[in-house]
């Protein structure tokens, strides 16, 4: 599920955290998005930024960098791993990871792939906000 942009207080409090985290304004943000995984759900490897000729040129652009707020303990299973850079994830309640695959150039770094190892013993949840290069909620 998403909640909208500043839907109550709590994910407006959360909203402006990720906001003086990574210094991209809050209105650069999607929705943040509740990711629940049950036993043996995954998220298979994939890029977070859009293929360049699927970008909206009219709407906050390319996706620049990933906040990912892990919301529970995961029994066993449920890493975020980064195949090419080398790195796995344990979720911990409470931690949460950044990273960025995009600078001002448009040029993408293909070493962000990443992925969800399946959920192997209880569940995972997770909260994620995918961050573009400019406002997206700004009306013309
Ligand atoms: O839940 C995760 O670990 C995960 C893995 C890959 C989340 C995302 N991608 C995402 O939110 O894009
Ligand atoms: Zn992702």
């Amino acid at each position: 599920m998403a909640f909208r942009f500043r839907e109550n207080e709590l994910v407006e409090r959360i909203e402006k955290r990720i906001a003086e985290l990574t210094g991209y304004p809050a209105e650069n943000g999607e929705c943040l998005q509740i990711l629940n995984y049950g036993l043996g759900e995954e998220y298979k490897p994939h890029f977070d930024f859009f293929p360049p000729h699927m970008v909206d040129a009219g709407k906050g652009g390319q996706r620049v960098g990933t906040f990912l707020i892990y919301l529970n303990e995961v029994d066993e299973g449920g890493e975020t791993v980064f195949s090419k850079a080398g790195l796995s994830i344990v979720p911990k309640k409470g931690s949460a990871i950044y990273f960025q695959y995009a600078n001002e150039q448009g040029q993408l770094d293909r070493l962000s792939v990443h992925s969800s190892l399946p959920v192997k013993k209880g569940e995972k949840w997770a909260a994620t906000k995918w961050i573009r290069e400019r406002n997206i909620y700004q009306s013309y």
